[in-house]
């Protein structure tokens, strides 16, 4: 430690003043108040049913539900950068608590999936072993900054009592399905009933319900389910071993997590129908609060277009394509499938059609040479590899022709693959005049490029002169007169609206909505995730297992390692963990209908399964007859004034999650509140992202990262063993050798004052770099405060019964009103600056040892009470008061005292001054004449005089004139 550090020179002066407040006080005073708190239950928050039910004046009280985006207990343990929300969010709380809320805030953790699971097996530790030492460790560290958590209310996601309730979603989520009539979904047995009575035919087949097979029953019911297994194509990490969702995919075709390449291969997986709430997690998203730029992330994944279905014939077959430019229609010259298009198959010709063009068999003597060996190509591709807008256009020619079916044209099918099976139907009609990809296309086929939206940019008509397509919108029709139907001369617009009317009545089409959104992929071949609560029966039929064998508890075994591949290697398949457990595989159930065999589900959820409902279960943790009493629910989440889908006040964490979490959570509850569980059909009103912390990551010559911490600073240069090191903004994390934890600081300084750092450092929704060598400002925050406060011989306080004079009114009542709006605003760095400011004020005014009147140093200790709870616990108690700091009423400012410094008035009777006033800058000109006719002087001045006129100008003059 250097000489300089005030922590290490406060202790050594502890001996003289030993009240002072030292690193070493501040550790005694923190753990105190945290056993304390602990054991008073003084965070508890009371649920509506029970205490509140017979608490009137608790009763009365208005809710907030506060919470965090809950860690996963990594084995790293947290650095500074982790505590940042969960710290604002504690302040808020604090806050919410002393301005008359029940407030509701708790954290617990996200333990299963594969960081845990990741981190298991390179220490060669069972993930439950290793995940609960993390938790222990991480909630020793959480503990250590004083956070006012509920912690009955805790839980991790990876405890039986709750993904009993996870699994139990599950199964409901399984045994619905959406009635687009009703707008929601509904449970499967009434979908079963309308097959029975009848009242809706059974799609695919022509016999009566009655007559089907249960196999054929149950693959009807699947089409409809909201959880539902089909082979499809999937997004395959044989890196990681498992199938990810289209979410955990970069925008370079990677896995989120672990950067490996991941292929399309076509597995038999559980998918959740969220496309079937596509529109409604559209519209839903106007009555939240939440940041523009993560409603739009949301807006752009669901990705609504407006456009059509057309039909063109081919072959006795059709190719449906969905357009979102039906109007150029005429001007569509060629089609694209997809390059797995199920059609593919169906239609390619022996030979090349008479007088093929070359460029188009890509050197193949037939088509199906062609296909197979395009196809083969594109399979190792990435979608994102395969959209590429620079890339060179590739494709083949199917060797057919499809008619369009505005004018009867035969037109070439190609396959290419810059179609993607996964979009629309996977087919286009290609109209490369204007559109850019088929425009390149096009040009390297030499098809024809037909105008039929006359540019405005003056290029003109001919598009052998173009460099590229006219793509714009804001134009008129050409070359678009029909036999049965004219386009000519119409806005793109009210162009779209008469083909689409066309293609409607004449069955070749209509206008629909296509959506980006897909759904979402629910199964990992991992061991660390919730078991399906499914079991397959001797026909390979699956059915969910009822309410009294749930919790499924994952078994324990001893080799729960993911079966992973070479990264690169698309050919392979994945093995589950759990497939290798016979005994835990091959069950006799009695499902209801007497004991049978059944296989069960080898697959577990993903690791966003537990985090899709959390909130509910704060709630009500320990209720084993449902996931949560609907009384408590309504209470802490139901709609109300402002919140018209309801949901928890006040959502912190960080914007990654834009379309992961917060898009998967918003659907499980809107199934939930369908099926008549939850009162909430959005789980979070408002929603905040906090910036993230950065740090300074130091380099030497050859680039390697040395430990920060060691760097020394001097002329303006960063040294670091002698050698001069780079310095640049980072991430904050142990490979970068520039973490440092909340433990370290907490020890140097005391939490409160890591507290006041993080929350003084900047705007909270902004990044800012770490600095530890600011932290010791905050420090002596609180040594001044202290100071003002306590005697540091005796411990006692130094507080007077004496009036304070009006300038300490002024700056405390500004202090109280602008702390006040701050903390509500979440603008918690100008908060501390007014206090710094007041506190400053006071040290002047009443001298460093303090003697400031109780009127004064109460309402001080009050406001930074949610800043800094521990040292405001100890001086509330040190002012003589038994109950705790916590449950206080935040102090109210005096208007009186708002007004900024007053200005001087001076009043004039015939030109002569006669008074001078002091009056508020922001006077009203009658308040002002009022004032000044009512002033004594003025007065005794006019001695009963007549006033002819009075002229003001506020707020500095008044003229009087008389006779
Ligand atoms: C004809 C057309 C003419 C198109 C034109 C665009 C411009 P968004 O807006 O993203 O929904 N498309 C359709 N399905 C596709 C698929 N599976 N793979 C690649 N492209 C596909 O895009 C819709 C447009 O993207 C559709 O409208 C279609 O091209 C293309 F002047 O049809 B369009």
């Amino acid at each position: 430690m250097s000489e300089t550090n005030p922590a290490a020179t406060a202790a050594a002066s502890a001996e003289a003043a030993p009240h002072r407040y030292t690193a070493a006080l501040a550790a005694e005073i923190e753990a105190r108040w945290q056993d304390f708190w602990d054991v008073d239950g003084t965070y508890a928050a009371p649920n509506p049913t029970g205490d509140l039910a017979d608490d009137a004046e608790l009763a009365a009280k208005p809710k907030k539900f506060i919470m965090d985006m809950f860690p996963y207990p990594s084995g790293a343990g947290l650095h500074v950068g982790h505590p940042l929300g969960y710290i604002a969010t504690d302040v808020y709380a604090r806050f919410q608590r002393m301005t008359g809320h029940n407030v509701l805030h708790t954290l617990g953790f996200d333990a299963f999936g594969l960081p845990a699971e990741q981190y298991a097996v390179q220490t060669g530790t069972h993930p439950r072993v290793s995940t609960e030492a993390n938790m222990e460790n991480m909630k020793a560290q959480l503990r250590r900054l004083g956070l006012g958590h509920d912690k009955r209310r805790s839980f991790a996601t990876i405890d039986p009592e709750y993904y009993k309730w996870t699994q139990w979603i599950f199964v409901q989520i399984f045994n619905s399905w959406y009635d687009d009539e009703a707008g929601k979904a509904r449970p499967i047995s009434e979908l079963v009933v309308l097959f029975e009575s009848g009242e809706r035919p059974v799609p695919g087949h022509t016999r009566a319900w009655s007559e089907l097979t249960a196999a054929e029953r149950a693959d009807v019911l699947g089409e409809f389910r909201l959880a539902y297994a089909s082979d499809a194509p999937v997004n395959w990490c044989p890196g990681l071993g498992t199938v990810l969702a289209n979410e955990e995919v970069t925008a370079d075709g990677r896995s989120e997590r672990g950067n490996f390449p991941v292929f399309k291969a076509k597995l038999r997986q559980w998918n959740m129908r969220i496309t079937a709430y596509a529109d409604r997690l559209l519209e839903d998203l106007d009555g939240l609060d939440w940041p523009e730029a993560i409603k739009l992330q949301q807006r752009n994944w669901i990705g609504r277009s407006e456009g059509a279905r057309v039909d063109f014939p081919v072959d006795g077959e059709r190719i449906t394509v969905f357009t979102t430019r039906p109007d150029t229609l005429f001007g569509a010259t060629y089609m694209v499938l997809a390059p797995e298009h199920p059609l593919v198959e169906k239609f390619t010709p022996e030979a090349w059609p008479e007088g093929t063009h070359e460029a188009w068999t890509g050197g193949h003597a037939t088509p199906a040479e062609a296909v197979a060996a395009y196809r083969a190509q594109a399979a190792a591709k990435s979608d994102v590899e395969r959209q590429a807008e620079a890339k060179d256009k590739t494709g083949v020619f199917t060797g057919v022709f499809a008619v369009n079916p505005v004018n009867g044209e035969q037109v070439p099918v190609f396959i290419a693959d810059y179609v993607l099976m996964g979009y629309g139907t996977g087919a286009i009609m290609a109209v490369p005049a204007h559109d850019t990809r088929d425009f390149a296309f096009a040009r390297a086929f030499e098809l024809p490029i037909r105008c039929v939206v006359e540019p405005t940019d003056g290029r003109g008509t001919d598009t052998a002169t173009w460099d590229d397509a006219f793509a714009s919108y804001d134009a008129k029709l050409v070359n678009s007169a029909g036999e049965s139907v004219t386009l000519d001369g119409l806005a793109v617009p009210e162009a779209k609206a008469r083909i689409t009317e066309w293609l409607t009545e004449t069955g070749l089409g209509e206008g629909t909505v296509n959506f980006r959104l897909r759904d979402w992929l629910f199964s990992r071949q991992r061991y660390w995730g919730e078991p399906f609560p499914i079991v397959y029966d001797e026909d390979g039929i699956a059915h969910a297992l009822p309410e009294s064998m749930l919790p499924l508890e994952l078994p324990e075994v001893e080799d729960y390692s993911p079966r992973t591949f070479e990264p690169d290697d698309a050919d392979t398949q994945p093995e589950t963990p759990l497939s290798r457990n016979d005994e835990w595989v091959h069950v006799t159930l009695d499902l209801g209908d007497g004991p049978k065999k059944y296989r069960r589900e080898t697959n577990t959820m993903p690791n966003w399964a537990g985090s899709c409902w959390y909130e509910f279960r704060y709630l009500d943790p320990h209720n084993d007859r449902e996931l949560v009493d609907p009384a408590i629910e309504q209470y802490w989440m139901g709609p109300r004034e402002g919140m018209p889908h309801g949901g928890v006040d006040l959502y912190v964490g960080g914007a990654e999650h834009a379309v992961l979490h917060l898009l998967y959570a918003r659907f499980w509850s809107k199934v939930l509140f369908d099926l008549g569980h939850v009162s909430s059909a959005e789980p979070f009103h408002k929603l905040y992202n906090q910036g993230m912390i950065q740090a300074y990551v130091y380099r030497d010559s050859r680039g390697i990262a040395v430990p920060a911490a060691e760097v020394e600073e001097r002329d303006g240069a960063f040294w670091y063993q002698g050698e001069k090191v780079s310095r640049l903004l980072g991430k904050m994390g142990k490979s970068l050798k520039n973490a440092v934890t909340p433990d370290e600081i907490a020890a140097e300084y005391g939490a409160d004052t890591l507290r006041l750092y993080e929350m003084a450092m900047g705007p909270l929704d902004v990044s800012r770099p770490w600095d530890t060598r600011a932290v010791v400002g905050q420090f002596r925050l609180l040594q001044r405060l202290w100071r003002n406060i306590v005697d540091e011989n005796t411990g006692a306080p130094t507080v007077t019964d004496a009036e304070p004079d009006e300038d300490t009114l002024r700056a405390l009542n500004k202090a109280i009103d602008g702390v006040g709006q701050d903390l509500e605003g979440l603008r918690f760095n100008t908060a501390i600056a007014k206090v710094t400011e007041l506190n400053n004020h006071l040290t002047k005014a009443y001298g460093s040892g303090g003697a400031l009147p109780r009127t004064v140093a109460e309402p001080l200790v009050l406001m930074i009470a949610p800043l800094a709870p521990h040292i405001a616990e100890e001086l509330w108690h040190t002012l003589g008061h038994t109950d705790s700091v916590v449950h206080q009423d935040f102090p109210v400012a005096d208007p009186r005292y708002l007004v900024d410094d007053t200005v001087t008035c001076v009043v004039q009777i015939k030109g002569k001054v006669k008074a001078r006033l002091e009056v508020p800058p922001n006077i009203s000109d009658e308040e002002l004449e009022k004032a000044a006719l009512g002033d004594e002087k003025v007065v005794a001045a006019l001695g009963g005089a007549p006033i002819r006129k009075v002229i003001v100008r506020a707020p500095k003059l008044v003229n009087i004139v008389t006779g």
